[in-house]
Protein backbone atom coordinates (compact mmCIF):
# COMPACT_ATOMS: atom_id res chain seq x y z
CA UNK A 1 0.00 0.00 0.00
CA UNK A 2 1.51 3.42 -0.77
CA UNK A 3 2.09 5.84 1.78
CA UNK A 4 -0.49 8.58 1.84
CA UNK A 5 1.48 12.18 0.70
CA UNK A 6 1.29 14.91 2.84
CA UNK A 7 -2.69 16.52 2.73
CA UNK A 8 -3.69 19.70 1.77
CA UNK A 9 -4.40 21.10 5.11
CA UNK A 10 -6.06 24.29 4.51
CA UNK A 11 -8.96 22.24 2.61
CA UNK A 12 -10.36 25.25 2.13
CA UNK A 13 -9.33 28.38 4.19
CA UNK A 14 -12.98 30.13 4.57
CA UNK A 15 -16.09 28.70 3.38
CA UNK A 16 -19.09 31.73 3.31
CA UNK A 17 -22.46 31.91 2.16
CA UNK A 18 -25.51 33.86 2.27
CA UNK A 19 -28.42 32.17 4.43
CA UNK A 20 -31.60 34.37 2.78
CA UNK A 21 -34.37 32.27 3.60
CA UNK A 22 -35.44 28.75 5.88
CA UNK A 23 -34.68 26.97 3.00
CA UNK A 24 -32.61 23.50 3.65
CA UNK A 25 -30.68 22.58 2.66
CA UNK A 26 -28.35 25.30 3.48
CA UNK A 27 -26.08 26.71 0.41
CA UNK A 28 -22.43 26.67 0.99
CA UNK A 29 -20.21 28.73 -1.56
CA UNK A 30 -17.71 27.30 -2.86
CA UNK A 31 -19.38 23.96 -1.86
CA UNK A 32 -17.38 21.69 1.32
CA UNK A 33 -15.14 19.29 -0.83
CA UNK A 34 -11.97 17.89 0.33
CA UNK A 35 -9.31 16.80 -2.08
CA UNK A 36 -7.57 13.34 -1.58
CA UNK A 37 -4.36 13.74 -3.09
CA UNK A 38 -3.75 10.07 -3.50
CA UNK A 39 -5.96 9.70 -5.93
CA UNK A 40 -4.17 9.48 -8.95
CA UNK A 41 -1.86 6.79 -7.33
CA UNK A 42 -4.69 4.02 -6.18
CA UNK A 43 -7.72 2.26 -8.28
CA UNK A 44 -10.61 4.19 -7.85
CA UNK A 45 -11.78 0.65 -6.38
CA UNK A 46 -9.26 0.87 -3.95
CA UNK A 47 -9.70 4.84 -2.87
CA UNK A 48 -10.62 5.51 0.92
CA UNK A 49 -14.08 7.58 1.03
CA UNK A 50 -14.08 11.02 3.27
CA UNK A 51 -15.62 11.29 6.14
CA UNK A 52 -16.97 15.05 6.99
CA UNK A 53 -17.92 15.93 10.52
CA UNK A 54 -18.45 19.04 11.76
CA UNK A 55 -15.65 19.33 14.48
CA UNK A 56 -16.41 22.21 16.96
CA UNK A 57 -18.60 25.49 16.59
CA UNK A 58 -18.84 29.23 18.21
CA UNK A 59 -21.37 29.70 19.66
CA UNK A 60 -22.25 26.08 21.06
CA UNK A 61 -25.36 25.94 20.26
CA UNK A 62 -24.53 25.45 16.46
CA UNK A 63 -25.44 21.59 16.56
CA UNK A 64 -28.98 22.72 17.40
CA UNK A 65 -29.06 24.59 14.07
CA UNK A 66 -27.01 22.49 11.71
CA UNK A 67 -25.42 19.19 10.69
CA UNK A 68 -23.21 18.07 8.54
CA UNK A 69 -24.06 14.71 5.96
CA UNK A 70 -20.95 12.76 6.72
CA UNK A 71 -20.60 11.36 3.07
CA UNK A 72 -21.73 14.27 0.81
CA UNK A 73 -20.67 17.04 3.34
CA UNK A 74 -24.18 18.86 2.84
CA UNK A 75 -24.95 21.32 5.16
CA UNK A 76 -28.53 21.00 6.53
CA UNK A 77 -30.38 23.77 8.63
CA UNK A 78 -32.88 21.45 11.59
CA UNK A 79 -34.13 24.70 12.29
CA UNK A 80 -35.37 28.50 11.67
CA UNK A 81 -32.31 30.69 12.80
CA UNK A 82 -33.61 33.94 14.86
CA UNK A 83 -31.53 36.80 13.78
CA UNK A 84 -32.10 38.34 17.00
CA UNK A 85 -30.24 35.40 19.04
CA UNK A 86 -27.84 35.08 16.12
CA UNK A 87 -25.95 36.67 13.48
CA UNK A 88 -23.35 34.73 13.15
CA UNK A 89 -21.64 30.57 13.20
CA UNK A 90 -17.99 30.00 12.96
CA UNK A 91 -17.81 26.20 12.63
CA UNK A 92 -14.20 24.27 12.20
CA UNK A 93 -14.94 21.36 9.58
CA UNK A 94 -13.64 18.09 9.76
CA UNK A 95 -12.39 15.75 6.65
CA UNK A 96 -10.76 12.31 7.00
CA UNK A 97 -10.18 9.07 5.08
CA UNK A 98 -12.63 6.44 6.04
CA UNK A 99 -9.40 4.02 5.74
CA UNK A 100 -8.16 3.60 9.28
CA UNK A 101 -5.38 5.98 8.30
CA UNK A 102 -7.68 9.19 9.00
CA UNK A 103 -5.18 11.91 7.97
CA UNK A 104 -7.71 14.78 9.29
CA UNK A 105 -7.35 18.39 6.99
CA UNK A 106 -10.01 21.05 8.52
CA UNK A 107 -11.45 23.62 7.21
CA UNK A 108 -13.51 26.80 8.82
CA UNK A 109 -17.18 27.71 7.90
CA UNK A 110 -18.35 30.68 8.60
CA UNK A 111 -22.37 31.12 8.71
CA UNK A 112 -23.66 34.73 8.37
CA UNK A 113 -27.01 35.22 9.47
CA UNK A 114 -29.02 37.92 6.70
CA UNK A 115 -32.22 39.61 7.73
CA UNK A 116 -35.66 38.56 6.02
CA UNK A 117 -35.28 42.00 4.62
CA UNK A 118 -31.25 42.03 2.84
CA UNK A 119 -32.30 42.77 -0.60
CA UNK A 120 -32.48 46.82 -1.80
CA UNK A 121 -35.57 47.80 -3.67
CA UNK A 122 -35.21 48.91 -7.26
CA UNK A 123 -37.35 50.16 -10.62
CA UNK A 124 -37.76 48.69 -13.22
CA UNK A 125 -36.95 51.17 -15.31
CA UNK A 126 -33.75 53.72 -15.04
CA UNK A 127 -36.02 56.70 -16.03
CA UNK A 128 -39.47 57.47 -16.56
CA UNK A 129 -40.95 60.07 -19.33
CA UNK A 130 -44.52 61.57 -18.05
CA UNK A 131 -46.70 63.83 -19.44
CA UNK A 132 -49.05 66.11 -18.75
CA UNK A 133 -51.48 68.89 -20.14
CA UNK A 134 -51.29 72.34 -18.02
CA UNK A 135 -55.11 72.34 -18.20
CA UNK A 136 -54.98 69.41 -16.11
CA UNK A 137 -56.93 70.01 -12.49
CA UNK A 138 -55.03 68.68 -9.17
CA UNK A 139 -55.24 65.13 -8.86
CA UNK A 140 -55.06 64.17 -12.82
CA UNK A 141 -52.57 61.21 -13.27
CA UNK A 142 -49.55 61.59 -15.12
CA UNK A 143 -49.37 60.10 -18.82
CA UNK A 144 -47.13 57.98 -20.26
CA UNK A 145 -47.40 59.65 -23.93
CA UNK A 146 -48.40 63.09 -25.35
CA UNK A 147 -51.23 61.66 -26.52
CA UNK A 148 -52.49 61.56 -22.75
CA UNK A 149 -54.23 58.45 -23.46
CA UNK A 150 -52.62 55.86 -20.66
CA UNK A 151 -51.10 56.28 -17.21
CA UNK A 152 -47.20 56.10 -16.37
CA UNK A 153 -47.28 53.20 -14.38
CA UNK A 154 -44.39 53.40 -12.10
CA UNK A 155 -42.94 49.86 -10.87
CA UNK A 156 -40.46 49.02 -7.90
CA UNK A 157 -39.66 45.26 -6.68
CA UNK A 158 -38.28 44.36 -3.92
CA UNK A 159 -37.03 40.76 -3.96
CA UNK A 160 -37.68 39.98 -0.28
CA UNK A 161 -41.24 40.00 -1.40
CA UNK A 162 -42.57 37.61 -3.75
CA UNK A 163 -43.23 39.56 -7.55
CA UNK A 164 -46.97 39.10 -7.12
CA UNK A 165 -47.20 40.82 -3.96
CA UNK A 166 -47.22 44.46 -3.41
CA UNK A 167 -43.37 45.40 -1.49
CA UNK A 168 -45.24 47.97 -0.08
CA UNK A 169 -42.69 50.64 -0.64
CA UNK A 170 -42.51 54.51 0.05
CA UNK A 171 -41.91 56.56 -2.53
CA UNK A 172 -40.25 60.10 -2.29
CA UNK A 173 -39.14 62.60 -4.67
CA UNK A 174 -36.09 64.37 -4.39
CA UNK A 175 -38.09 67.98 -5.03
CA UNK A 176 -41.61 69.37 -6.59
CA UNK A 177 -43.23 66.93 -3.70
CA UNK A 178 -45.49 69.82 -4.04
CA UNK A 179 -46.18 69.26 -7.13
CA UNK A 180 -46.75 65.83 -8.13
CA UNK A 181 -47.62 62.84 -5.61
CA UNK A 182 -47.01 59.00 -5.71
CA UNK A 183 -50.09 57.13 -4.81
CA UNK A 184 -49.40 55.02 -1.63
CA UNK A 185 -50.11 51.20 -2.67
CA UNK A 186 -49.61 48.79 -5.43
CA UNK A 187 -46.75 47.05 -7.49
CA UNK A 188 -47.65 49.45 -10.01
CA UNK A 189 -47.71 53.04 -8.74
CA UNK A 190 -48.78 56.46 -10.15
CA UNK A 191 -48.14 59.76 -10.28
CA UNK A 192 -50.92 62.80 -9.90
CA UNK A 193 -50.98 66.51 -9.61
CA UNK A 194 -50.94 68.14 -6.59
CA UNK A 195 -50.91 71.86 -7.93
CA UNK A 196 -52.41 73.58 -10.78
CA UNK A 197 -49.53 73.73 -13.97
CA UNK A 198 -48.93 76.91 -15.87
CA UNK A 199 -46.61 76.03 -19.15
CA UNK A 200 -45.65 79.43 -19.52
CA UNK A 201 -44.09 79.32 -16.44
CA UNK A 202 -42.51 76.16 -16.59
CA UNK A 203 -42.99 73.62 -19.11
CA UNK A 204 -41.00 70.62 -17.73
CA UNK A 205 -39.97 69.04 -14.45
CA UNK A 206 -37.23 66.61 -13.31
CA UNK A 207 -36.32 65.01 -10.22
CA UNK A 208 -35.43 61.77 -8.39
CA UNK A 209 -37.71 59.18 -7.43
CA UNK A 210 -36.98 56.64 -3.98
CA UNK A 211 -38.67 53.19 -3.29
CA UNK A 212 -37.42 52.29 0.35
CA UNK A 213 -38.64 49.36 2.28
CA UNK A 214 -38.47 51.10 5.50
CA UNK A 215 -34.51 50.04 5.83
CA UNK A 216 -33.08 50.26 2.62
CA UNK A 217 -33.31 52.59 -0.48
CA UNK A 218 -33.30 52.12 -4.11
CA UNK A 219 -31.24 53.48 -6.84
CA UNK A 220 -33.02 56.98 -7.64
CA UNK A 221 -34.52 57.02 -10.76
CA UNK A 222 -34.77 60.18 -13.08
CA UNK A 223 -38.45 61.19 -13.60
CA UNK A 224 -39.09 63.64 -16.26
CA UNK A 225 -42.56 65.04 -16.87
CA UNK A 226 -43.28 67.17 -19.76
CA UNK A 227 -45.84 70.07 -19.34
CA UNK A 228 -48.30 70.16 -22.83
CA UNK A 229 -49.77 73.40 -24.09
CA UNK A 230 -53.22 74.49 -23.41
CA UNK A 231 -54.96 77.35 -25.22
CA UNK A 232 -55.05 79.79 -22.15
CA UNK A 233 -53.31 82.59 -23.19
CA UNK A 234 -55.46 85.76 -25.30
CA UNK A 235 -53.61 87.39 -28.05
CA UNK A 236 -53.00 91.18 -26.75
CA UNK A 237 -52.31 93.74 -28.14
CA UNK A 238 -49.90 96.71 -26.06
CA UNK A 239 -52.35 99.46 -26.67
CA UNK A 240 -56.64 99.94 -26.23
CA UNK A 241 -56.04 102.28 -29.31
CA UNK A 242 -53.63 103.86 -31.95
CA UNK A 243 -53.65 107.01 -33.44
CA UNK A 244 -52.24 107.43 -36.77
CA UNK A 245 -51.89 110.44 -38.91
CA UNK A 246 -51.37 110.04 -42.40
CA UNK A 247 -50.50 112.48 -45.36
CA UNK A 248 -52.02 112.43 -48.58
CA UNK A 249 -48.55 111.69 -50.86
CA UNK A 250 -48.94 108.37 -48.62
CA UNK A 251 -48.93 105.59 -51.79
CA UNK A 252 -50.77 102.30 -51.88
CA UNK A 253 -49.42 99.79 -50.14
CA UNK A 254 -46.87 101.71 -47.74
CA UNK A 255 -47.27 100.84 -44.26
CA UNK A 256 -49.42 102.81 -41.74
CA UNK A 257 -48.31 100.51 -38.89
CA UNK A 258 -47.46 97.35 -37.61
CA UNK A 259 -49.21 95.81 -35.11
CA UNK A 260 -47.70 93.33 -32.80
CA UNK A 261 -50.03 91.32 -30.37
CA UNK A 262 -48.84 89.23 -27.64
CA UNK A 263 -49.81 85.26 -26.89
CA UNK A 264 -47.30 83.40 -25.07
CA UNK A 265 -48.70 79.80 -25.84
CA UNK A 266 -46.87 77.31 -27.82
CA UNK A 267 -47.40 76.71 -31.15
CA UNK A 268 -50.82 77.38 -33.14
CA UNK A 269 -52.19 78.44 -29.40
CA UNK A 270 -49.43 81.34 -29.95
CA UNK A 271 -49.90 81.90 -33.70
CA UNK A 272 -51.62 85.07 -34.23
CA UNK A 273 -53.38 86.00 -37.47
CA UNK A 274 -55.05 89.67 -37.58
CA UNK A 275 -58.33 91.01 -39.53
CA UNK A 276 -60.06 94.36 -40.21
CA UNK A 277 -63.13 93.51 -38.80
CA UNK A 278 -65.03 97.11 -39.35
CA UNK A 279 -63.92 100.84 -40.13
CA UNK A 280 -61.52 100.28 -43.26
CA UNK A 281 -64.01 101.43 -45.76
CA UNK A 282 -62.03 99.66 -48.32
CA UNK A 283 -59.47 102.03 -47.72
CA UNK A 284 -56.37 99.97 -45.77
CA UNK A 285 -55.83 96.22 -45.50
CA UNK A 286 -53.54 93.89 -42.79
CA UNK A 287 -51.11 91.41 -43.30
CA UNK A 288 -52.95 88.65 -42.09
CA UNK A 289 -49.92 87.20 -40.32
CA UNK A 290 -47.60 90.47 -40.17
CA UNK A 291 -50.05 92.42 -38.86
CA UNK A 292 -48.92 95.10 -40.81
CA UNK A 293 -51.53 98.26 -41.76
CA UNK A 294 -51.18 99.43 -45.11
CA UNK A 295 -53.02 101.63 -48.01
CA UNK A 296 -55.23 99.88 -50.37
CA UNK A 297 -54.23 99.31 -53.95
CA UNK A 298 -55.59 102.44 -56.07
CA UNK A 299 -56.93 104.25 -52.83
CA UNK A 300 -56.08 107.96 -53.36
CA UNK A 301 -56.10 109.32 -49.61
CA UNK A 302 -58.00 112.58 -49.22
CA UNK A 303 -57.66 114.67 -46.86
CA UNK A 304 -60.08 115.38 -43.42
CA UNK A 305 -60.96 111.93 -43.83
CA UNK A 306 -60.88 110.12 -40.88
CA UNK A 307 -60.72 106.01 -39.94
CA UNK A 308 -61.44 104.15 -37.32
CA UNK A 309 -60.84 100.62 -37.81
CA UNK A 310 -61.50 97.40 -35.49
CA UNK A 311 -58.74 95.24 -35.63
CA UNK A 312 -58.75 91.98 -34.32
CA UNK A 313 -55.95 89.62 -32.95
CA UNK A 314 -56.80 85.89 -33.07
CA UNK A 315 -54.50 83.09 -32.21
CA UNK A 316 -54.75 79.48 -34.02
CA UNK A 317 -55.72 77.51 -31.58
CA UNK A 318 -58.22 74.34 -31.81
CA UNK A 319 -61.18 76.31 -32.98
CA UNK A 320 -63.86 75.64 -30.42
CA UNK A 321 -61.50 77.30 -27.81
CA UNK A 322 -59.96 80.32 -30.21
CA UNK A 323 -58.81 83.15 -28.12
CA UNK A 324 -58.67 86.98 -29.72
CA UNK A 325 -58.82 90.31 -28.78
CA UNK A 326 -59.65 93.59 -30.54
CA UNK A 327 -58.05 96.95 -30.67
CA UNK A 328 -59.32 100.66 -32.63
CA UNK A 329 -56.72 102.28 -35.06
CA UNK A 330 -57.86 105.77 -35.73
CA UNK A 331 -56.48 107.25 -38.76
CA UNK A 332 -56.32 110.91 -40.02
CA UNK A 333 -55.77 111.91 -43.41
CA UNK A 334 -53.51 115.59 -43.77
CA UNK A 335 -52.47 117.74 -46.11
CA UNK A 336 -49.01 116.21 -47.52
CA UNK A 337 -46.29 116.82 -44.98
CA UNK A 338 -44.74 119.83 -46.62
CA UNK A 339 -47.61 121.89 -47.15
CA UNK A 340 -47.83 122.17 -42.91
CA UNK A 341 -44.86 124.08 -41.92
CA UNK A 342 -43.74 125.00 -38.16
CA UNK A 343 -45.45 128.08 -36.93
CA UNK A 344 -44.01 130.52 -33.99
CA UNK A 345 -47.36 130.54 -31.26
CA UNK A 346 -46.90 134.52 -31.59
CA UNK A 347 -46.47 137.04 -34.64
CA UNK A 348 -43.77 138.90 -32.77
CA UNK A 349 -41.61 138.76 -29.59
CA UNK A 350 -40.44 141.73 -27.63
CA UNK A 351 -37.65 142.37 -24.99
CA UNK A 352 -35.73 144.94 -23.39
CA UNK A 353 -32.41 144.29 -22.40
CA UNK A 354 -29.67 146.16 -20.73
CA UNK A 355 -26.24 146.85 -21.80
CA UNK A 356 -24.72 146.10 -18.72
CA UNK A 357 -25.98 142.70 -19.24
CA UNK A 358 -22.80 139.30 -19.71
CA UNK A 359 -22.49 137.97 -22.81
CA UNK A 360 -23.89 134.35 -23.17
CA UNK A 361 -27.29 135.21 -21.07
CA UNK A 362 -30.30 133.60 -21.95
CA UNK A 363 -32.56 136.46 -23.45
CA UNK A 364 -35.31 134.45 -24.25
CA UNK A 365 -37.33 131.33 -25.23
CA UNK A 366 -38.52 130.47 -28.40
CA UNK A 367 -40.67 127.82 -29.49
CA UNK A 368 -42.08 126.82 -33.16
CA UNK A 369 -44.54 124.31 -33.19
CA UNK A 370 -44.67 121.52 -36.18
CA UNK A 371 -47.99 120.00 -36.83
CA UNK A 372 -46.45 116.54 -37.97
CA UNK A 373 -43.99 116.93 -34.99
CA UNK A 374 -41.13 116.84 -37.09
CA UNK A 375 -37.75 118.48 -35.78
CA UNK A 376 -37.54 122.17 -35.69
CA UNK A 377 -34.35 123.90 -36.76
CA UNK A 378 -34.08 127.49 -35.89
CA UNK A 379 -32.05 130.29 -37.57
CA UNK A 380 -31.52 134.13 -37.30
CA UNK A 381 -32.78 134.93 -40.67
CA UNK A 382 -32.48 139.06 -40.61
CA UNK A 383 -31.84 141.88 -38.52
CA UNK A 384 -28.34 141.12 -36.48
CA UNK A 385 -26.07 141.99 -39.03
CA UNK A 386 -23.04 142.27 -37.10
CA UNK A 387 -23.86 139.15 -34.98
CA UNK A 388 -24.40 140.43 -31.46
CA UNK A 389 -27.43 137.26 -30.79
CA UNK A 390 -26.77 133.33 -31.11
CA UNK A 391 -29.56 130.91 -31.25
CA UNK A 392 -28.84 127.67 -29.35
CA UNK A 393 -30.79 124.91 -30.63
CA UNK A 394 -31.84 122.24 -28.01
CA1 LIG B 1 -36.14 44.60 0.96
CA1 LIG C 1 -50.65 78.72 -18.91
CA1 LIG D 1 -53.36 81.52 -27.16
CA1 LIG E 1 -50.55 77.79 -22.63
Amino acid sequence: MSKPKQRDKTLNSLLGFSFQNKANPVNVTPPIQAVDQDINLQPPSDRPGIIYSILIGKPQSYAEYFSLNATTAELLLLKPVDRELHRRFDLVIKAEQDNGHPLPAFANLQIEVLDENNQAPYFLETSYHGYVSEASPVGTTIATTASLSAPLAIVALDNDVEETRDPQLQFSLDSYSNVFSVSATGIRRYLTLVQPLDRETQDSYKFTLLASDGVQQSIPVTMTITVLDANDNTPTFANVSYNINLFTDMMSGETVLKLAAVDSDAGPNGQITYRILAGDQGHFVIGNSTGIITVAPTVDLTVGRSYALTVEAMDNGPVPQRRSSITTVYIEVLPPNNQSPPHFPRQQYNLEISEAMRTGATLLNLQAVDRERDPVTYNIYSGDSRGHFALQQK
